[in-house]
């Protein structure tokens, strides 16, 4: 063998020595279904509280005002849609039937509902121009549903109010088109026997990706309606004895303690500061925001209630339109096999489909970017790849302020996401390091911005 062969050889072994190809870690059971997955991603929904108790300045109505009182003026579904789009929204909850019985939407079952009100002749169907713009602007369309009904007398009866019941859900899983999520709401219901189970077999069997939330066994209520999700959010969650991916949604109303429409009500309406602090409690802690905005007796989306949607969103995503830390420079001090496909650079590569994954064992590691210059930033943002699990339980943010590592933000969970706020920093290089994790690291993300606000 001459010299040239030799060297070549040598070359190769190194080569597979020092990138070899690690397999991909262990998924860390539970983990979401695709259906989850794809919920968790989009964040941030609208919930739009429309029914007779939007004419009456009522919060719950006992089930006996009069059907001809809801007669929406303008009414214009496409509107809301267009509004959740515009403001950043992926998906759109809407009520099909309050506590009080009234049917949003033309059911069979019962004349209490708009089929009895002047609204279009009794033809109107708020679910069905709902639906259909969110299927038409690409929206994920959802139907909250109240099992307790204040005015359908079957409801003294469980078994005949269970087949009552079914009977709606089938109406509006058949009839809509997709729909994402079943919103059952638990309030009021204390004492009352349903049939959840087969209510559960019922939606899996018409619509098997539609997510089953709150009374039911796909999304979880965060547990206050504030929005507002703990600082240590796991979506794994025990029932029955098992452990479940139960990730959490964070609903509340723009106008505090109003989720239906009132008149003279704008000062309830929160200000731009609150909403943002809302977001970064809710999203910003790895849960789902579902921001009620109320339709009024138009039958459209108030003006001051779109502009401030507005406003928050113009801010958010001015915010986060650049990561300052994309595409720098990354190490980190560990990388699973020395495999350059789990590198510490794919957190920060802006592509979601890849990251940073460590050693089986390895439970604690920094990642360092590398800023190359002096910058400035206010924010941080970390996610960990949930599709395979989530695991980490403590990390810290600190930056590089030309003579230390200086912490700027500290946290447990990250879950789909974790944001961070803080005052101004400015630093030539970034770290990011887990402390503590129930399994090997999978990070998708990590970045840093500059807020305008
Ligand atoms: C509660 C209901 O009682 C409120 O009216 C509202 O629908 C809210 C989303 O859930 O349980």
């Amino acid at each position: 063998m001459n010299v040239t062969i030799v060297l070549a050889i040598v070359i190769v072994v190194l080569l597979v020595h020092t990138s070899a190809f690690a397999s991909p870690p262990e998924p860390l059971l539970p983990v979401p279904t695709a259906a989850q997955l794809a919920w968790q991603e989009m964040e941030y929904g609208m919930f739009c509280h429309f029914s007779i108790n939007t004419f009456h300045n009522q919060e719950w109505t006992d089930g006996t005002k009069d059907p001809r009182t809801f007669n929406p003026t303008e009414f214009n579904g496409r509107q809301w849609v267009e509004v959740a789009k515009e403001v950043g929204m992926k998906y759109l909850v809407v009520t099909a039937k309050h506590h009080d019985g009234f049917c949003a939407y033309l059911t069979a079952y019962t004349d209490y509902g708009v089929k009895s009100s002047p609204w279009r002749g009794g033809k109107g169907d708020v679910i069905r121009e709902v639906a259909d713009a969110c299927h038409d602007l690409g929206i994920m369309f959802g139907v909250y549903l109240s099992p307790w009904d204040r005015h359908e007398p079957k409801y003294a009866d469980s078994a005949a109010y269970d087949m009552h019941f079914k009977n709606q859900v089938r109406e509006l899983l058949t009839g809509y088109g997709e729909v994402g999520e079943v919103w059952f709401d638990g309030a009021g219901s204390e004492g009352h026997v349903y049939d959840w189970a087969g209510y559960y077999a019922l939606i899996r069997q018409l619509q098997p990706d539609a997510l089953i939330a709150i009374c039911g066994p796909d999304i979880r209520w965060v547990g206050n309606e504030d929005g507002v999700a703990p600082e240590t959010l796991w979506n794994v969650q025990e029932r029955d004895g098992t452990k479940v991916w139960y990730p959490a949604e964070c609903d509340v109303p723009i106008r505090k303690g109003h989720w239906f429409f009132h008149t003279k009500d704008e000062k309830s309406l929160r200000s731009t500061e609150e909403v943002l602090d809302i977001y970064y409690k809710s999203v910003g802690r790895g849960g789902t925001l579902l921001l009620n905005v109320s339709p009024d007796r138009r039958g459209l989306l108030p003006e001051s209630d779109v502009a401030r949607l507005r406003e928050v969103w113009k801010i958010i995503s001015e915010t986060f339109r650049r990561n300052l830390a994309e595409g720098k420079p990354a190490i980190a001090t560990n990388v699973r096999g020395n495999d350059p496909s789990f590198g510490a650079d794919k957190a920060v590569d802006g592509d979601p489909d890849t990251y940073w994954v460590t050693d089986d064992g390895v439970t604690t590691a920094s990642l360092e970017v590398d800023l190359g210059k002096a910058t400035t930033f206010n924010r941080a943002m970390v996610q960990e790849q949930i599709a395979l699990g989530q695991r980490v339980e403590e990390h810290v943010v600190e930056a590089w302020d030309g003579s230390g590592w200086k912490v700027v933000a500290t946290g447990t969970t990250i879950g789909h996401k974790r944001l961070h706020r803080f005052p101004d920093v400015t630093a030539t290089k970034v770290r990011l390091t887990i402390r503590k994790s129930l399994a090997c690291l999978t990070i998708r993300a990590f970045g840093i911005y500059r807020s305008p606000a």
